[in-house]
């Protein structure tokens, strides 16, 4: 089916209290294992893409792969721009017929933010995508020192309301303590769940949560065993992301766990069959590995049958 806009996917999961996961691809196989679970799974999808994965593939590489994955899978997905920088990139997605996009101008003061925010969502709507925008910073709940720090940091639930009406936006990125990549926690992993709660109580639209990877030990220790060095590597717990869809998390942003996979299933044909030189059979099997990873966030997030 031809792709369709991440309201249509994102609403009914809200409304209905599962989370669809926007998983980041960069490739050819990436996206064959996302579409072949999702298909698999009778799961909606969102695939998401930054600004670096577009310049990696190229804009047209990326949405007529992707557009005709859709269609040939028969799969209910989106194609979504992933941290937007700025209006110009946000443009040139719509332009090129990405379905949505995200506008991250966290990292600005909070009036600035509103202003990125509400040029974004304006151009956007009028070209009927939707529009998803980021309140609080990212980062590992420990690295945050004193409670004035963390309380910066961190989404507050009144002023999430407020952004969201005066900015428009159709989805809202919050910050309980997760961060991108394989390190999130130094010790006992730990999410706000109830200022997610708070949150959600305040703003009805679908909430999102980034770096929410779990860096699962099957995972990793297959990387590991292969030869990979990421010691210390740590996610955000399954029970906690199950916790977080149950209170009100709508789209689940997975990038490191694919990336792991990949690596592991990379590594092992590298390792077992060093006579291998078909570069086929090489990300072949990173490509089984993330199909893998994925159906398995499917289910967790109860995205599964709902597509
Ligand atoms: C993410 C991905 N992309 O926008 O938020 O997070 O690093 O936890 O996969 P992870
Ligand atoms: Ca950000
Ligand atoms: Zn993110």
């Amino acid at each position: 089916m031809p792709l369709v806009s991440s309201k249509e996917i994102l609403v009914p999961a809200r409304e209905h209290g599962y989370a669809v996961g926007a998983f980041n691809t960069s490739n050819l196989e990436i996206s064959q294992a996302v579409f072949e679970a999702a298909a698999e799974m009778k799961s909606p999808v969102i695939v998401a893409t930054s600004e670096s994965a577009i310049e990696y593939a190229g804009f047209d590489n990326l949405l007529n792969m992707v557009r005709h994955m859709a269609d040939y899978f028969g799969v209910k997905a989106a194609l979504h721009l992933d941290h937007g920088k700025d209006l110009d990139i946000a443009v040139k997605c719509i332009r090129h017929g990405w379905t949505s996009v995200m506008i991250d101008a966290s990292k600005l003061e909070y009036e600035e933010n509103v202003a990125a925010t509400s040029a974004v969502a304006q151009v956007a709507h009028m070209a009927g995508v939707p529009v998803e925008a980021e309140l609080g910073r990212l980062a590992g709940i420990e690295d945050m020192v004193s409670v004035d720090e963390r309380e910066a940091a961190l989404t507050d639930p009144a002023q999430a309301a407020e952004f969201v009406e005066r900015t428009g936006c159709d989805f809202l990125a919050i910050a309980i303590g997760t961060s991108h990549g394989a390190y999130k926690f130094k010790g006992e992993p730990k999410l706000e769940l109830d200022r997610l709660s708070e949150i959600a109580g305040m703003v009805e639209r679908p909430l999102v949560l980034h770096g929410a990877s779990s860096v699962p030990q099957d995972v990793l220790e297959t990387a590991a065993k292969y030869g990979a060095k990421l010691p210390g590597a740590k996610g955000v717990p399954e029970d906690a992301i199950k916790e977080a869809v149950k209170s009100g998390i709508a789209k689940i942003n997975i990038d490191t766990d694919l990336r792991l996979a990949f690596t592991g299933g990379v590594r092992r044909v590298l390792t077992e069959s060093p006579e291998v030189f078909d570069p086929r059979k090489i990300v072949g099997s990173g490509r089984e590995a993330i199909r893998d990873v994925v159906k398995r966030k499917m289910r967790l997030f109860g995205s599964d049958g709902k597509g």
